[in-house]
Protein backbone atom coordinates (compact mmCIF):
# COMPACT_ATOMS: atom_id res chain seq x y z
CA UNK A 1 0.00 0.00 0.00
CA UNK A 2 1.54 3.29 -1.07
CA UNK A 3 0.59 6.01 0.95
CA UNK A 4 0.35 9.89 -0.37
CA UNK A 5 0.86 12.90 2.01
CA UNK A 6 0.17 16.37 0.94
CA UNK A 7 0.19 19.69 2.80
CA UNK A 8 -2.44 23.28 2.17
CA UNK A 9 -4.59 25.62 3.86
CA UNK A 10 -7.43 24.87 1.50
CA UNK A 11 -8.73 28.13 1.91
CA UNK A 12 -11.89 28.77 -0.51
CA UNK A 13 -11.25 25.40 -2.12
CA UNK A 14 -11.32 25.95 -5.76
CA UNK A 15 -10.37 23.64 -8.99
CA UNK A 16 -6.80 24.34 -8.17
CA UNK A 17 -6.99 22.37 -4.99
CA UNK A 18 -9.30 19.45 -6.34
CA UNK A 19 -6.93 19.10 -9.29
CA UNK A 20 -3.61 18.59 -6.89
CA UNK A 21 -5.20 16.57 -4.37
CA UNK A 22 -7.03 14.27 -7.11
CA UNK A 23 -3.54 13.64 -8.73
CA UNK A 24 -1.78 12.92 -5.94
CA UNK A 25 -4.08 10.36 -5.18
CA UNK A 26 -3.52 9.13 -8.05
CA UNK A 27 0.27 8.47 -7.35
CA UNK A 28 -0.74 6.08 -4.56
CA UNK A 29 -3.57 3.92 -2.73
CA UNK A 30 -4.14 6.11 0.60
CA UNK A 31 -4.02 10.19 0.25
CA UNK A 32 -3.64 11.83 3.46
CA UNK A 33 -3.86 15.74 3.86
CA UNK A 34 -2.38 18.08 6.27
CA UNK A 35 -4.55 20.90 6.30
CA UNK A 36 -2.31 24.21 7.76
CA UNK A 37 -4.19 25.34 10.95
CA UNK A 38 -5.41 29.15 11.09
CA UNK A 39 -2.41 29.98 13.00
CA UNK A 40 -0.16 28.55 10.51
CA UNK A 41 -2.06 30.33 7.60
CA UNK A 42 -1.56 33.53 9.70
CA UNK A 43 2.18 32.83 9.88
CA UNK A 44 2.77 32.22 6.15
CA UNK A 45 0.40 34.43 4.94
CA UNK A 46 0.10 37.46 6.94
CA UNK A 47 -3.77 36.72 7.19
CA UNK A 48 -6.05 34.68 8.45
CA UNK A 49 -8.22 31.97 6.17
CA UNK A 50 -12.04 32.76 4.69
CA UNK A 51 -12.92 29.49 6.49
CA UNK A 52 -11.56 28.31 9.79
CA UNK A 53 -9.62 25.03 10.51
CA UNK A 54 -12.62 22.70 11.68
CA UNK A 55 -14.34 23.75 8.60
CA UNK A 56 -11.65 23.49 6.19
CA UNK A 57 -10.43 19.86 7.96
CA UNK A 58 -14.43 18.73 7.18
CA UNK A 59 -14.54 20.11 3.83
CA UNK A 60 -11.25 18.43 2.53
CA UNK A 61 -11.98 14.99 4.31
CA UNK A 62 -15.50 15.10 2.29
CA UNK A 63 -13.91 14.39 -1.04
CA UNK A 64 -13.58 11.14 -2.45
CA UNK A 65 -10.12 11.04 -3.50
CA UNK A 66 -8.64 12.00 0.40
CA UNK A 67 -8.87 9.51 2.96
CA UNK A 68 -7.78 11.25 5.72
CA UNK A 69 -7.03 14.48 7.01
CA UNK A 70 -4.81 16.18 10.11
CA UNK A 71 -3.60 19.89 11.51
CA UNK A 72 -0.93 20.86 10.16
CA UNK A 73 0.11 23.24 13.01
CA UNK A 74 4.38 24.30 12.28
CA UNK A 75 6.32 24.01 8.49
CA UNK A 76 8.78 22.44 11.10
CA UNK A 77 7.14 19.37 11.76
CA UNK A 78 6.79 18.08 8.28
CA UNK A 79 9.46 15.18 8.84
CA UNK A 80 7.76 14.09 11.90
CA UNK A 81 4.00 13.89 10.19
CA UNK A 82 5.62 12.33 7.54
CA UNK A 83 7.16 8.96 9.23
CA UNK A 84 3.76 9.73 11.85
CA UNK A 85 1.72 8.97 8.64
CA UNK A 86 4.15 6.82 6.87
CA UNK A 87 4.39 8.34 3.68
CA UNK A 88 5.67 6.83 0.92
CA UNK A 89 5.38 10.18 -1.05
CA UNK A 90 5.18 14.04 -0.98
CA UNK A 91 3.43 15.28 -3.52
CA UNK A 92 3.02 19.25 -3.32
CA UNK A 93 2.43 22.24 -6.42
CA UNK A 94 5.54 23.40 -8.09
CA UNK A 95 5.53 27.06 -6.10
CA UNK A 96 7.01 24.88 -3.37
CA UNK A 97 9.50 23.47 -5.98
CA UNK A 98 12.45 22.74 -4.18
CA UNK A 99 11.21 23.25 -0.39
CA UNK A 100 10.57 19.78 -0.20
CA UNK A 101 13.94 18.16 -1.62
CA UNK A 102 15.11 17.48 2.03
CA UNK A 103 12.71 14.41 2.44
CA UNK A 104 13.56 12.65 -0.33
CA UNK A 105 15.55 10.44 2.40
CA UNK A 106 12.59 9.24 3.89
CA UNK A 107 10.28 9.40 0.91
CA UNK A 108 9.79 10.10 -2.76
CA UNK A 109 8.86 13.87 -3.44
CA UNK A 110 6.91 14.99 -6.42
CA UNK A 111 5.85 18.45 -7.30
CA UNK A 112 2.88 18.81 -9.40
CA UNK A 113 2.34 21.74 -11.66
CA UNK A 114 -0.09 24.76 -10.27
CA UNK A 115 -3.14 25.00 -12.33
CA UNK A 116 -2.84 28.25 -13.84
CA UNK A 117 -5.17 31.42 -12.97
CA UNK A 118 -6.78 30.01 -9.95
CA UNK A 119 -6.31 30.97 -6.48
CA UNK A 120 -8.45 31.52 -3.40
CA UNK A 121 -7.05 34.96 -3.54
CA UNK A 122 -8.59 35.53 -6.88
CA UNK A 123 -11.47 34.07 -5.69
CA UNK A 124 -11.54 36.52 -2.89
CA UNK A 125 -10.83 39.60 -4.65
CA UNK A 126 -13.79 38.67 -7.65
CA UNK A 127 -16.61 38.47 -4.45
CA UNK A 128 -15.23 41.94 -3.61
CA UNK A 129 -15.14 43.62 -6.70
N1 LIG B 1 -2.56 24.70 -5.88
C1 LIG B 1 -2.53 24.38 -7.23
N2 LIG B 1 -3.06 25.24 -8.14
C2 LIG B 1 -3.61 26.41 -7.74
C3 LIG B 1 -3.66 26.74 -6.39
C4 LIG B 1 -3.11 25.86 -5.46
O1 LIG B 1 -2.02 23.31 -7.64
N3 LIG B 1 -4.10 27.23 -8.67
C5 LIG B 1 -1.96 23.76 -4.92
C6 LIG B 1 -0.76 24.36 -4.19
O2 LIG B 1 0.40 24.28 -4.97
C7 LIG B 1 -0.69 23.50 -2.93
C8 LIG B 1 -2.17 23.12 -2.70
O3 LIG B 1 -2.88 23.43 -3.91
O4 LIG B 1 0.08 22.33 -3.17
C9 LIG B 1 -2.77 23.88 -1.55
O5 LIG B 1 -2.65 25.25 -1.82
P1 LIG B 1 -2.75 26.31 -0.63
O6 LIG B 1 -4.00 26.09 0.11
O7 LIG B 1 -2.43 27.67 -1.15
O8 LIG B 1 -1.58 25.76 0.31
P2 LIG B 1 -0.43 26.58 0.97
O9 LIG B 1 -1.02 27.65 1.82
O10 LIG B 1 0.60 26.89 -0.04
O11 LIG B 1 0.13 25.49 2.03
O12 LIG B 1 3.35 23.02 4.24
C10 LIG B 1 3.01 23.55 3.01
C11 LIG B 1 1.89 24.46 3.11
O13 LIG B 1 1.04 24.14 4.17
C12 LIG B 1 1.16 24.62 1.78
Amino acid sequence: MTTVLTFGTFDVLHLGHLRILERAAALGDRLVVGVSSDALNIAKKGRGPVFAQEERLRIVSALRCVNEVFLEESLELKREYLVRYAADILAMGDDWRGRFDEFSDICRVVYFERTPAISTTAVIEKIRT
